[in-house]
């Protein structure tokens, strides 16, 4: 199993090698430095890292546009280092005080134009990275009170925005990944159907993709690989976050498969099918190590992911395509239902 060679091109953030600090308590592991994320994620067999702009650049805000572009140039050298790439820049536009109320459809101008500015920051520290796409992960863009913003503005807003880090860059894409809520209450971007909708509203819809995180889907009450499928029919599928959630409560990023293998098989499934990654889009595992984890072992929720992702993959290989269309053929679900379930399980 270990010669097993993935289809796939595996990437982390740096975000998901953490202390385990939650809503309820402190931080319980050291924190551990940016470069020996990458050594480690380079030793698991990862390709390449996905970044917020300031774990790229932590000081960003107090920095000037050139100090940026050269210190996300050191960064590069020091991912070449460890052979990895860079996936793609997110601006995290949720831990500013300047964010508190939104970024893009914030009511504030000022907090309007600094989620900007961290915008176009976040487009240059990609072309210092190498990196093809940003990506927007709106986790602040919609309401805690309904009734503080007009809805139709503001999702007009959102897109004018977008429409200016196009103009910005000619060939960078943005990627939308969508989540229904947490932090905010009511979200604009809830799934991936208000993705397309808003990407085919900007001046170049071929350049606005999704990123669709699984737990994410699973929040919004839809189904992971569905929700893949409807952004690969427009081919626009740009990233995949692939994770676990048990139900709707909070965001809980668990390892890939570790809820539901079922859904884990039907996600590398749509993914094998068509043919994800030809054009270069990589698989994210964006999992968090349960609090309870100790740093001697604290990588163990990405080794698992990826591993999961590679048994699913040779599931794949080995599901009876002919089987399977014999009995769509006879409408007997109950038993291709059965089929899959012991195909998953390791007695067929
Ligand atoms: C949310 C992530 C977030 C994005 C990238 O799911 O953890 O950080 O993936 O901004
Ligand atoms: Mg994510």
């Amino acid at each position: 199993m270990s010669n097993f060679k993935s289809r796939f091109k595996f990437t982390a953030g740096p975000w998901n090698v953490n202390e385990g600090v939650e809503a309820f308590g402190p931080g319980v592991r050291p924190t551990v430095d940016i470069e020996e994320k990458f050594k480690v994620f380079s030793e698991i067999g990862l390709h390449g890292v996905q970044f917020h702009d300031d774990d790229a650049v932590p000081d960003i805000n107090n920095m000037t546009e050139k100090q940026i572009i050269d210190y996300a140039k050191d960064m590069k050298a020091t991912l070449d280092k460890y052979g990895l790439v860079a996936e793609f820049v997110a601006p995290r536009l949720w831990m500013d005080p300047r964010t508190t109320d939104g970024g893009y459809t914030s009511n504030s101008k000022e907090d309007y134009d600094f989620a900007m500015w961290r915008s176009m920051r976040s487009i240059d520290i990609a072309n210092a990275l190498g990196a093809k796409n940003i990506v927007l992960w709106l986790a602040r863009e919609g309401t805690l009170c309904a009734e503080s913003k007009d809805p139709v503005e503001k999702i007009d807003q959102l897109i004018r925005s977008i429409d200016a880090m196009l103009d910005y860059d000619p060939k960078m894409r943005v990627l939308i990944e969508s989540k229904p809520n947490e932090p905010i209450d009511r979200s604009y971007c809830g799934t991936i159907g208000h993705v397309m909708a808003v990407s085919s509203a900007t001046k170049d819809p071929a350049r606005v993709g999704a990123v669709l995180e699984s737990a994410h889907a699973v929040l919004a009450g839809l189904d992971p690989a569905n929700e893949m499928a409807f952004a690969l029919k427009f081919g626009k599928l740009g990233s995949v976050h692939l994770n676990d959630q048990n139900g709707c409560r909070y965001d809980q990023d668990k390892a890939f498969g570790a809820e539901s293998l079922r859904s884990a098989f039907n996600q590398v499934l749509v993914l094998c099918d068509h043919n994800y990654g030809a054009n270069g889009e990589m698989v994210g595992l964006d999992v968090k190590a349960m609090r309870t984890q100790k740093p001697e072992d604290q990588y163990r929720h990405i080794i698992n992911s990826k591993r999961v992702v590679e048994l699913m993959e040779q599931k794949v290989e080995k599901l009876d395509r002919a089987y399977r269309a014999q009995l769509i053929a006879e409408r007997n679900y109950e038993k291709l239902e059965m089929y899959i379930l012991e195909l998953i399980m390791g007695v067929v």
